[in-house]
């Protein structure tokens, strides 16, 4: 019998995926950098949405003014609406699988929000898919776009918690090293991580790091300003080297950031340069 089946020449092609001694020669090589001029900006839910106008329309006004300057991908964060349907969702025992898309969508509320005030400039919230496949066209037409920052793993998430552990920090990491971006400024109420939480019991002694690496916050215990789950991606990064979290309520703060100044908390991952 002629073997008709067309030979598909390929170095993965008769080994175990699941060895990685065999894969790394193959699948070790750094991915390319998608979009290497793209900054990525998270903006809290809860540390700056939740505020209202009082912070929000300062930190749309210094958006505004960086647009010409930086092509944007804003990602918003879920705040106190999420927090409410997380209690709601846990009284009634709902699987975190399902408490997660849930939160998300307040996430997307928030960008909606954003989205809505940088209109006149340009700025559209877009959708998951769209930041999936249509990004770059996107950031032609616009400097700017906004969108959620929660990962959308929906009822896939990890069954190590009952609360997402993977939200709008993680996600805004995740798809910026995955898009090769240049940076991720997270915008916070704080000036960046502190010792011990400065609104905390303790909080009149607590004491700004201005440099840290992810694997130090590993190992950090008590609370941080970030997902706990952030500085476990960052030790696995590809091309983002440093992430720097920036009080948003000061304002000039972000544009100093974006301009490679050290303003807040820089936090290295693990990600090297070549
Ligand atoms: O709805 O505000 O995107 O960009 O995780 O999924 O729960 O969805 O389940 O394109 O796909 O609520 O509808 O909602 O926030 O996430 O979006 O308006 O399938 O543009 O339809 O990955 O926005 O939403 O909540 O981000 O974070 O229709 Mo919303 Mo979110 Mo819109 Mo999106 Mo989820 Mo879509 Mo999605 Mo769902
Ligand atoms: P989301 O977008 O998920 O709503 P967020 O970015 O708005 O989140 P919060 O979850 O509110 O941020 O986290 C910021 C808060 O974290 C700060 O207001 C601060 O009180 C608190 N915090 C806890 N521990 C620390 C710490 N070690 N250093 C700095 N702030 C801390």
């Amino acid at each position: 019998m002629t073997n008709t089946i067309k030979h598909v020449t390929s170095p993965l092609a008769r080994q175990t995926l699941l060895d990685s001694e065999l894969t790394r020669p193959v699948a070790g090589v750094r991915p390319i950098r998608l979009l290497p001029w793209l900054q990525v900006v998270k903006i809290g839910g809860r540390a700056i949405m939740d505020r209202g106008a009082e912070a929000i329309l300062p930190v749309v006004d210094e958006l505004r003014k960086l647009l010409p300057e930086h092509r944007l991908l804003i990602l918003t964060g879920a705040g106190v609406r999420a927090r409410h349907l997380y209690s709601v969702g846990l009284d009634l025992g709902l699987p975190v699988g399902s408490l997660a898309p849930l939160a998300a969508t307040e996430a997307g509320q928030n960008g909606h929000i954003l989205g809505a005030l940088l209109a006149p400039d340009g700025v559209s919230y877009i959708e998951h898919p769209t930041v999936a496949n249509q990004l770059a066209i996107h950031l032609q037409a616009a400097r700017g776009v906004v969108s959620s920052g929660f990962p959308p793993y929906h009822h896939h998430e990890f069954p190590t918690s009952r609360l997402p552990i993977h939200r709008a920090d993680t996600g805004a990491f995740l798809v910026a090293d995955a898009l090769g971006a240049a940076g991720l400024t997270i915008v916070e109420d704080v000036d960046g991580v502190y010792d011990v939480d400065p609104s905390g019991p303790n909080g009149a002694q607590a004491k700004l790091i201005r440099e840290t690496t992810s694997a130090e916050l590993l190992d950090a215990q008590g609370t941080l300003p970030i997902d706990r789950a952030l500085p476990e991606v960052m030790a696995t990064a590809r091309h983002i080297e440093r992430v720097q979290i920036v009080n948003g309520l000061v304002p000039g703060r972000i544009t100093a950031a974006l301009r490679g100044e050290h303003v807040g908390t820089i936090i290295h991952t693990g990600a090297r340069r070549n």
